[in-house]
């Protein structure tokens, strides 16, 4: 068996080099010569542990090879970004245009399958301009929805035992599309329609953003009540049925603050509580800002002189280097703003260094800093033991003080 990958980003090349691994021949397709080249040398272009192993032994071997067009395959996988524009509008330009690209190299039997997060509709419009441009392979080709569900960091795990949701645009699409995934999947493959499975991904996503929102709720109510609000979650968490996620410093990355704006703005009167959460998310960045810029004049009013400040962590979450949508690089930017970048020691152990920002060690800027504001959770700032000579504001919770 045969497939063809289009996209090989942070999704589509794990996919592609596990099914590698496991018997399917893979010819991933992508439009950065630099990607193909790349990974053709059995190197790879993103960070994800174990994966640089994997992708030197597909390659070696010759289960995987990179390339920018596509070519006649059986199965034929879409795995390129979905992104939205200014007013939060889903594009699925992408889409649209991997869809465009395999059309003349489909033929009778192929497996065609959508795994980029998309709109509810977007599997049917794309099965539509498939048999619009080639009305000869009307029920004659097999079209499905699969997303994925991994968390980068542990993308190899849950790519093989995270159970599957798949949907077809028809019954024989779905059973055509869970015979592929069983080559490299263990995790179960569940039945249902394509439009489902698009709403099934921007649901889950959209359940922790709302969960994660009410998290920041209760963090800027009981920063006014004087409640520490880690010790409320704990508590509050004893219950058996209670499970409160952590606050942070806003919601980051490309998924989470991303799907829950494919479902308001399709439907934007009935999502009142996924719009709302997506707000206070954004509120939450933010209010960090306002806070720390607060926090900042009355050092200076205190003192008699601008304090320095240590900005620890620019990543979407703890222990990454990816800083897609990230709400600590959002408010490391809103506080410098009108200052002397001097007075700030900017962090993030996870990266070499940054075109914007110049980043310090962590310890060094701790021990040199008057304010140290916490937005990120590291394991490294972890290790750092509270000092009270200093003015900690902890939005992650790394001393859950
Ligand atoms: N966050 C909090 N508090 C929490 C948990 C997370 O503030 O208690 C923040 C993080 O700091 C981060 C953001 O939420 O800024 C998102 O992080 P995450 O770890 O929750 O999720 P992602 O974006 O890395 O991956 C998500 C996952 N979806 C779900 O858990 C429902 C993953 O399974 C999906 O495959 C991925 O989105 C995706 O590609 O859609």
């Amino acid at each position: 068996m045969k497939a063809c990958f289009i996209g090989l980003g942070y999704i589509g090349l794990p996919t592609a080099i596990v099914a590698a691994d496991n018997g399917v021949e893979v010819v991933g397709v992508d439009v950065n010569p630099h990607v193909v080249e790349t990974i053709n040398q059995g190197k790879i272009h993103i960070v994800e542990p174990g994966l640089a192993d994997l992708a030197a032994k597909v390659v070696k071997n010759g289960w995987l090879r990179a390339q920018t067009q596509p070519e006649k395959s059986d199965v034929f996988l879409i795995v390129v970004p979905t992104p939205f524009t200014g007013d939060h509008e889903p594009d699925i330009s992408y889409v649209e245009a991997a869809t465009r690209n395999v059309l003349p190299f489909l033929k009778e039997g192929d497996l065609f399958v959508i795994e980029s997060t998309s709109p509810v509709g977007t599997t049917e419009q794309m099965a539509e301009l498939i048999f619009s441009e080639r009305p000869e392979l009307k029920d004659k080709i097999y079209i499905a929805y699969c997303p994925e569900r991994v968390l980068p960091g542990n993308i190899i795990y849950e790519l093989v035992n995270n159970d599957r949701v798949i949907g077809g645009i028809n019954p024989e699409s779905t059973d055509k599309a869970i015979e592929f995934y069983r080559r490299f999947v263990k995790g179960v493959s569940h039945k249902t329609n394509a439009r489902t499975a698009e709403m099934c991904k921007l649901t889950e996503n959209s359940s922790r953003d709302v969960q994660i929102a009410f998290a920041n709720e209760l963090s800027i109510i009981c920063d006014k009540a004087g409640i520490n609000v880690w010790e409320l979650i704990e508590l509050a968490n004893k219950h058996p049925r209670v499970n409160i996620l952590q606050p942070g410093s806003g919601v980051g990355g490309h998924c989470i603050a991303v799907d829950p704006y494919f479902i308001t703005s399709a439907f934007p009167m009935e999502s009142q509580i996924i719009g709302k959460a997506r707000e206070l998310n954004n509120y939450k960045a933010f209010w960090c800002a306002e806070k720390t810029q607060v926090t900042m004049k009355q050092f200076e009013l205190e003192n008699g002189r601008e304090p320095v400040v240590a900005l620890m962590g620019l990543a979407f979450k703890p222990n990454i280097d990816d800083l897609r949508e990230s709400p600590a690089k959002y408010i490391a930017t809103k506080v410098m703003q009108g200052h002397n970048n001097a007075d700030f020691l900017i962090v993030e152990p996870n990266i070499e260094d940054h075109k914007v920002f110049k980043l310090t060690d962590y310890k060094e800027a701790y021990e040199k800093a008057d304010i140290v504001v916490m937005l990120v959770a590291h394991n490294q700032f972890k290790e750092l033991s509270w000092n009270d000579d200093k003015v900690i504001l902890d939005f992650a919770g790394v001393f859950r003080k």
